[in-house]
């Protein structure tokens, strides 16, 4: 089996704040045909109206100081279908990072607030190590406690110290970066790591390259194995070295994939690691984020049986959309931005350069303008091409050129396969669009950097490890598979109510799941949600009958209700099996449940 890396996108971008622009009041929407626009726009200018969006059968304008029913006296046109507030529409960002450019300050990124490691303090005396494997862990980048890091090379990969690729270096950062005044912060800030690189810039291995990283991630003292890489395929050898790792009191991690289907990738889909899924700042999962059942079925045809089993699907969730982290030095490009000198966010769109200076507004900039010689352009998007506004722009003497998007969110773009301009171009929220109209001085910059941005279950599975030591060190008595079941019983719900296939049990929170240990200790047999029986059904021919092995777990009960083809068919001690005799053929459904209550196993089927 080749194992790859799981990464969506590694996304060249800035800094990014949570400032919310302040919404023009008085503004009106009125719905007019395209033909008739220019008659009901002169009216609007001629009664002192400001012409705010031009859009595709409405327009939208100020009146100062009018309310609606004056509007609608003043506006009163056949032309005007409707008239109607402009109501403010604000960033719904429920967490975002913290504002500025993390090679002159620190910078929190997101996971870390939604998942409360803010709240939580890395106890570094307590000795949690976390293996990684991946592409190895750049030394150029400055942003680790390097003491504390160890590495293991390999004679098909090269050093382990030297990238092969961001994806490692980033991996780390969400780990571990240092708690100190530049880059970002980690889950577990300064953590101790050690670092096998299997993928180089071919980006794979296979399943025995990660068997043997597992001996190594033991010999080398971890307690917790991330992997944010997988590929399809279960390998029995792969699957006894994580195995190994788990009964020895470690915890494995890995990711679910990125295909935004509901394969099952492994490593993640063995039951002894723990498969995460990605989640947004907005507690919605990523689109990406696999979500495979947890169901298993073995057996062919009538012989198929099923069983439910929850650590062979996403057990949790964490942030792994747009994820700041470490980069190899100068290897992300970045782009930062300040209006009136407080930062915006932005997205790179072309163009390396610094530059600074007061802003002109250009509408749409579909012409040159000489009001642009010398300044920075503010220009709406839409009517033409990114790159032709930014000519425009260039051509009229322009130093630099913000692009503001024309429906919520950043504006990501490029200029193109031929880009003739050279100034320094972003993309802008349109959330910040009055705000950057208004503002009187901006600064672009746009370089490389040894910090950026990327998406991908990649990306939660190093924060969920991160996490993991984090409330670890803080219950270094317990073993992986206490915090595994900590961060399971106390992350927050999201999605569909309850378990499900695409967050598991939910979004971690370390202080959550630290009170949690704190107030159960370690080594609690965690009482199962209902559902959670699960069963198995084995059926074959002896002494010229029909017989059906069931065997359970996970149910509460001191005996328990089995039901066959929706009946009960009877109520035993809840001692795991129990066998069926019969000499009928046909197809049987089998079900356990806690007794008299309706926490039940999924069905299993035999046939004869
Ligand atoms: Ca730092
Ligand atoms: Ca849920």
């Amino acid at each position: 089996m080749k194992i790859s890396k799981f990464a969506t996108s590694i996304v060249a971008l800035a800094v990014t704040s949570v400032f919310s622009a302040q919404a023009a009041d008085d503004r009106y929407i009125m719905r007019v045909d395209n033909n008739n626009k220019g008659v009901v726009k002169a009216l609007a200018k001629k009664l002192g109206a400001e012409l705010k969006v031009d859009g595709n059968g409405f327009i939208a304008a100020s009146f100062s100081g009018k309310n609606l029913e004056q509007v609608k006296g003043l506006m009163n046109n056949p032309h005007i279908q409707a008239i109607e507030e402009d109501q403010r529409r604000m960033p719904l960002s429920v967490y975002g990072d913290d504002a500025g450019d993390p090679s002159a300050m620190q910078i929190t990124p997101y996971a870390v607030y939604q998942s409360q490691a803010d709240q939580l303090t890395f106890n570094a005396n307590a000795g949690m190590k976390v293996c990684i494997i991946d592409s190895g862990l750049d030394r150029s980048n400055s942003d680790f406690v390097w003491n504390n890091i160890t590495g293991d090379n390999d004679s098909g990969t090269g050093n382990w110290d030297e990238n092969g690729g961001p994806h490692g270096t980033h991996v780390a950062g969400t780990i571990a970066a240092a708690d100190n005044n530049v880059g970002v912060v980690g889950m577990a800030p300064g953590a101790d790591l050690h670092i096998i690189k299997v993928f180089n810039a071919d980006a794979w291995g296979y399943s025995s390259d990660l068997a043997h990283a597992a001996d190594k991630c033991t010999a080398a003292g971890a307690n917790i194995i991330s992997m944010s890489l997988g590929g399809g395929g279960a390998n029995s050898t792969e699957e006894n070295a994580f195995k190994a790792f788990t009964a020895a009191g470690g915890l494995v991690v890995a990711a679910a994939g990125n295909d935004g289907n509901s394969v099952r990738s492994y490593p993640a889909g063995y039951p002894t690691v723990m498969m995460i899924g990605a989640n947004d700042g907005d507690n919605n999962i990523a689109n990406f984020s696999q979500y495979p059942s947890c169901t298993i079925t073995t057996g062919r045809g009538k012989k198929a049986t099923t069983v439910t089993d929850e650590t062979v699907c996403v057990e949790v969730t964490a942030g792994g959309v747009d994820t700041l982290s470490t980069y190899p030095a100068d290897m992300a490009t970045s782009a930062s931005m300040t209006a009136d000198g407080q930062y915006f966010a932005s997205s790179a769109m072309e163009n390396s350069g610094s530059v600074s200076g007061n802003t002109y507004y250009m509408g749409t900039a579909e012409t040159t303008d000489g009001g642009a010689n010398g300044n920075i352009c503010v220009i709406d998007r839409g009517v033409i091409s990114f790159h032709d506004k930014v000519q425009n722009c260039e051509n009229s003497g322009g130093i630099g050129a913000m692009i503001i998007n024309n429906e919520a969110g950043m504006l990501y773009g490029t200029l193109g396969e031929t880009n003739a301009t050279t100034i320094p171009a972003v993309g802008a929220t349109f959330e910040d669009r009055s705000a950057l109209i208004a503002a009187a001085t901006a600064d672009i910059n746009i370089g490389t950097s040894d910090y950026g941005f990327m998406s991908g279950t990649s990306m939660a599975t190093p924060a969920v490890s991160g996490i993991a030591a984090l409330v670890w060190s803080n219950h270094n008595g317990c073993t992986g598979t206490d915090i595994r079941e900590a961060l399971k019983a106390t992350a927050e719900d999201a999605g569909a109510a309850g378990n499900d296939v695409y967050f598991g049990a939910g979004i971690v929170k370390a202080k959550a799941a630290s009170d949690y240990l704190t107030a159960n200790g370690c080594g609690v047999v965690v009482e199962p949600p209902a559902g959670d029986v699960s069963l198995t059904a084995n059926g074959y021919r002896a002494k010229g009958k029909n017989k059906v092995d069931l065997s359970w777990s996970g149910a509460t009960t001191a005996s328990v209700d089995i039901y066959k083809n929706g009946s009960l068919l009877t109520t035993t001690t809840n001692d795991g099996a129990y066998t069926d005799s019969f000499r009928t053929s046909g197809t049987y459904t089998y079900s356990v449940c806690d007794q008299d209550t309706s926490n039940c196993s999924a069905d299993a089927t035999v046939s004869f």
